[in-house]
C-alpha cells in the first residue's frame, strides 16, 4: 500500500515472487518452523502462531532467493529450480541485482509489520542483517579461489564455512528458537559447532551434485569445473592426485568446453571421489551424532536429530 503509485514495480514484484521464491525446497522455512513447532509449548501452537511462524518462514527463504539470484549471475548459471535463472529472463539481466535487494529490503517490511512487536524483533532483524553479511564474505572467498594452488581442504572448509555453514541450519534453527522465547545463550553455544558442521556438509552433497547430480532432480547445471570453484571434490583430487593427474587437472579444470570437463570428471571417477565422499559423510554423521547426544535439552536434541536424518539420508 505505502508504495501503490508504483505500478510497474507492483507487476514486476508479482512475477518476480513466485518466480525466484517458489519450486525451491525451502528447507531454510520449513526448518525455521518445524524448530518453532517443537520448542514451542502446545498451548501456544495457536492458529495465530502458526500463521507467523509460516511467514517469518517465508522471510527468510525471500533472504535466500536473494542470494541466490546474485549466486547465479556470478557462477554463470543457466538453471536454477527448474527454471532458467532470473537474470536469464528476458529483459532482466543485470537488473536481477536491484531486484535481488528488493526481495531482502521486503523480507524486512514483513518483519517489521509482523514482529516489531516480538521481544525477539531486534535480535531476528541482526540475524538477517548478520547472515547475508558471513554468506557474503564466503562468496567472496569462494569467487576468489580458483587457482588451483589455493584447492587445499583447510580454504576449501572455510568457504563452505562461511557461504553454507551459517544459513542452511544455524540461521533458521537460531530464528525459530527467537519466536518460540526458547533461545537461551548456553544452550546455542552447545549447538553452534553442530549446525555449522551440517551446514558444511550439505555443501559437499551440493558440490557432488553439481558434477554428477541428476538435472531432473537437482533443477540445474553444474558449473563448478567450468568456473574453477573450489569445491570438495577439486580439493580432495588434489590431496590424492599423482603428478600426471595433477597435469591433467591444471590442464582442463576452469575451462568451459565439454571435453575439458569431461576429461575432470572422469579424473573424479578414476579417483574414486564420489566413493570418498561416501566414507566421510558415514564418519561425519557418526560424529554429529555423538555431538547431538551431549546437547543438554532434549527438544533440541530432537530437532538437531530430525534436521541430520533428513541431511545424511537423502
Ligand atoms: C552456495 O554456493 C550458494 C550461496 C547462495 C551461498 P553454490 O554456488 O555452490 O550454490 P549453488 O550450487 O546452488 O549454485
Ligand atoms: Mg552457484
Ligand atoms: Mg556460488
Ligand atoms: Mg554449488
Amino acid at each position: 500500500m505505502q508504495y501503490s503509485d508504483l505500478r510497474e514495480i507492483r507487476e514486476r514484484w508479482n512475477r518476480l515472487l513466485p518466480y525466484t521464491l517458489l519450486n525451491g525446497k525451502k528447507v531454510r522455512g520449513l526448518t525455521t518452523i518445524m524448530t518453532y513447532k517443537m520448542m514451542e509449548k502446545s498451548d501456544n501452537l495457536t492458529r495465530e502462531n502458526i500463521k507467523r511462524v509460516n511467514i517469518l518462514g517465508w522471510c527468510i527463504e525471500m533472504m535466500q532467493s536473494c542470494l541466490l539470484i546474485i549466486d547465479d549471475i556470478v557462477d554463470n548459471s543457466e538453471f536454477r529450480r527448474k527454471a532458467p535463472c532470473w537474470y536469464k529472463q528476458e529483459g532482466v539481466g543485470n537488473l536481477a541485482i536491484f531486484d535481488a535487494s528488493i526481495l531482502d529490503g521486503f523480507s524486512h517490511v514483513l518483519l517489521k509489520k509482523y514482529f516489531s512487536s516480538h521481544p525477539y524483533y531486534l535480535q531476528m532483524v541482526d540475524l538477517f542483517r548478520t547472515t547475508p553479511l558471513i554468506i557474503n564474505m564466503g562468496q567472496i572467498l569462494d569467487s576468489t579461489s580458483v587457482e588451483l594452488e589455493k584447492h587445499t581442504m583447510e580454504r576449501y572448509i572455510n568457504i563452505a564455512r562461511y557461504k553454507t555453514g551459517f544459513d542452511k541450519f544455524w540461521c533458521p534453527v537460531t530464528l525459530g528458537l527467537y519466536f518460540s522465547k526458547t533461545f537461551n545463550k548456553e544452550l546455542h553455544k552447545q549447538i553452534t559447532p553442530t549446525l555449522l558442521e551440517m551446514g558444511i556438509y550439505s555443501q559437499m552433497q551440493n558440490d557432488y551434485d553439481d558434477c554428477f547430480g541428476d538435472p531432473d532432480v537437482t533443477g540445474k547445471y553444474g558449473t563448478d569445473i567450468q568456473e574453477g570453484k573450489c569445491t570438495w571434490l577439486s580439493a580432495r583430487v588434489l590431496q590424492e592426485a599423482t603428478p600426471s593427474q595433477r597435469k591433467i587437472m591444471k590442464e582442463h579444470f576452469g575451462k568451459p568446453n565439454e571435453e575439458s570437463v569431461d576429461a575432470v570428471k572422469m579424473l573424479y571417477k578414476e579417483l574414486k571421489i564420489p566413493e570418498s565422499l561416501e566414507i566421510y559423510e558415514a564418519q561425519s554423521y557418526a560424529k554429529i551424532c555423538e555431538d547431538i547426544s551431549h546437547i543438554s535439552n532434549e527438544s533440541l536434541q530432537n530437532v538437531l536429530h530430525i534436521l541430520a536424518n533428513k541431511l545424511y539420508n537423502r
